[in-house]
């Protein structure tokens, strides 16, 4: 056996208390890909299927502690963040990333939850495009973060894709900007993917009428984290991760009142 040859990825995110979202959802997208996963803890929020009701950041010295434990022993492959809270909190996740040999980078710009809740304070937006987007090897931005990030209304096809150039010229180098689900009509979701090349092209799923949601960002991004420290190719590792999101959205379990969870135990090892 080979020390450390088992493929291993990294959420640096914030613990959701009710399992559905954020590190918790993560962990299961890793665990359903069959990767180990480690975590770096940013901050914990206090909440349920109704929404956050107390949140609260991690010293940076004791997140520093956590990066240098890990990569003291682990092999971290890949690694992907999600809540970062605040504009200290990002600088801090930069300068150990940039320390650390934890492979490609995955962020999800996590900014507000279905609920509506804050994660990411608005004074730390600036920080977000200029600190964190250039160590950006995949970019996960909804449809709300692509309008936060890239400053502009996005009402077409054609804005999605100017955004999503936006956000490249930044520093991210592969985008995956995720589209709309505000009409309860529609009967498919859109999301535009740029990769680092210049191939750009849309990814279309079937649209589900369900409010077992919690957490698709947090395990879309997780998946692309968890193939890329298996080594599939970027496109791949995309298209995985959309199909992967789409299952454990189609067969919903009942577990809390309003915005339940997916259902990662649908999606797991499948040959997508
Ligand atoms: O899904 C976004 C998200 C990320 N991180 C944490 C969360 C949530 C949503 O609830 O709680 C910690």
């Amino acid at each position: 056996m080979v020390v450390n040859s088992y493929p291993q990825a990294l959420t640096i995110a914030g613990s959701d208390s009710d399992g559905s979202a954020g590190m918790q959802a993560d962990l299961h997208t890793f665990f359903a890909r069959q990767v180990y996963g480690a975590s770096v803890i940013t901050a914990c929020v206090a909440g349920n299927s109704y929404g956050i009701h107390a949140s609260v950041p991690m010293p940076t010295d004791f997140i520093d502690q956590e990066f240098a434990d890990l990569a003291a022993d682990y092999h971290i492959r890949a690694a992907k963040t999600g809540m970062l809270a605040d504009s200290e909190l990002i600088n801090d996740v930069v300068k150990n990333y940039q320390k650390a040999d934890f492979g490609p980078l995955v962020v999800d710009p996590v900014i507000m939850t279905k609920h509506g809740n804050q994660l990411l304070e608005e004074s730390a937006f600036e920080t977000l495009r200029t600190a964190l987007l250039p160590l950006a090897t995949v970019l996960t931005p909804n449809f709300y973060e692509s309008e936060k990030i890239a400053e502009m209304t996005i009402t077409s096809a054609d804005d999605m894709v100017k955004a999503a150039h936006k956000m490249q010229q930044m520093g991210a180098k592969n985008i995956i900007a995720k589209g709309s689900h505000a009409n309860t009509d529609q009967t498919e979701v859109r999301d535009f993917v740029l990769l680092e090349s210049g191939e750009a092209f849309w990814l279309s799923e079937p649209y589900h009428q369900t409010d077992r949601v919690n957490g698709t960002g947090d395990s879309l991004s997780a998946c692309i984290t968890a193939e890329l420290a298996k080594g599939t190719p970027m496109k791949r590792a995309i298209e995985i991760a959309k199909q992967f999101v789409n299952t454990a959205i189609g067969s919903p379990i009942e577990v809390g009142h309003k915005f339940g969870p997916v259902n990662h135990w649908a999606a797991q090892n499948r040959d997508y």
